[in-house]
């Protein structure tokens, strides 16, 4: 017998890996906070993020899945700024991402490291991720060669802030943007949950993972700038009397206060254009 026509179109090529250095970055970026920023503009120009602030690649296969984790509260403005200038810089990265904002619910002391661990937890059950990024909402690279990935150690980003003059403030920083692995993030058992107000709760993440044998990477000086919007102190986030003596005890905390140890209830989960919100309690310091 004949052989049928094969009208079947032709499999598509499976995607190449993404390049390790991809090839669309410009390098340094002009940030200024005067414009006003709309969301609906900013959802205009990106058109290709998906519900919930999603985003991969069309054209390679990315190694990572990225969940990007912001604390937050009270910081609307902030945020279009944040999303107006980090949805481009993902993209031309060609990171797999998604966007989540955890909002702390009520006008109790702020908490940010224990935000973070409901962000990755959350997160996880959205999708599988294998590396998470911890942002504050105000700050936003200045080089889009500082890449948004998971590296083989602990990774801070925001090394050169404007506010403490383009300079490490000290050795041991590890605030303001931050990068593990999911078994990087397990081996520290997370981050605490115990640090209520401002401070002190990055250098107990530093210390957890110096004293489980990780090290810090870290970009070039000249790549890890960043600009922080300028901003007062923030209500209910005063700074933490109990921090200095609580980041001497880290070796004897941190097996039982993290990830293991976390308990919160979420209130909402929306998925709106351009990043996911969930809402959260997380209680009151004792
Ligand atoms: C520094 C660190 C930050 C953290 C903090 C101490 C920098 C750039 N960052 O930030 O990583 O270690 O000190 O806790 O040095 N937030 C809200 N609403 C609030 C309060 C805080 O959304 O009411 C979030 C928001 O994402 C903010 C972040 O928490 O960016 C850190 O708080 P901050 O910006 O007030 O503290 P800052 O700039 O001194
Ligand atoms: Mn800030």
């Amino acid at each position: 017998t004949k052989p049928e026509a094969n009208h079947t179109p032709p499999t598509p090529k499976p995607l190449p890996p993404c390049p390790e250095v991809p090839p669309g970055l410009v390098g340094r970026l002009l940030i200024e906070f005067s414009s006003q920023i709309t969301l609906e503009r900013v959802q205009r120009e990106n058109p290709n993020v998906t519900e919930g602030g999603k985003y991969t690649p069309p054209d390679c296969r990315p190694k990572q899945k990225v969940a990007i984790i912001i604390p937050f509260r009270h910081r609307d403005n902030h945020l279009k700024y944040w999303l107006h200038y980090l949805h481009p810089v993902l993209r031309r990265q060609k990171i797999d991402y998604g966007i989540y904002i955890i909002n702390q619910l009520g006008e109790d002391t702020f908490n940010r490291a224990k935000l973070l661990n409901v962000g990755y937890t959350e997160a996880l059950k959205d999708a599988e991720h294998d590396c998470f990024i911890f942002s504050d909402i105000d700050l936003i690279p200045m080089d889009d060669r500082n890449l948004y990935h998971c590296y083989d150690q602990p990774r801070h980003f925001a090394i050169a802030m404007d506010k403490f003059g383009f300079r490490l403030p000290y050795a041991g920083y590890f605030g303001g943007v931050s990068g593990l692995s999911k078994k990087q993030f397990l081996k520290i058992n997370g981050f605490p949950n115990e640090y209520w107000g401002w401070g002190g709760e990055d250098d107990d993440i530093y210390n957890r993972i110096t004293l489980n044998g990780m090290k810090v990477s870290r970009p070039d000086v000249r790549i890890g700038r960043y600009r922080m919007i300028k901003h007062e102190r923030d209500k209910h986030n005063e700074p933490n009397p109990q921090r200095f003596s609580k980041i001497q005890n880290t070796k004897n905390t941190m097996r039982k206060d993290g990830i293991s140890s976390l308990m919160y209830r979420v209130v909402s989960v929306k998925k709106y254009p351009l990043y996911t919100n969930i809402s959260v309690e997380i209680g009151k310091p004792p």
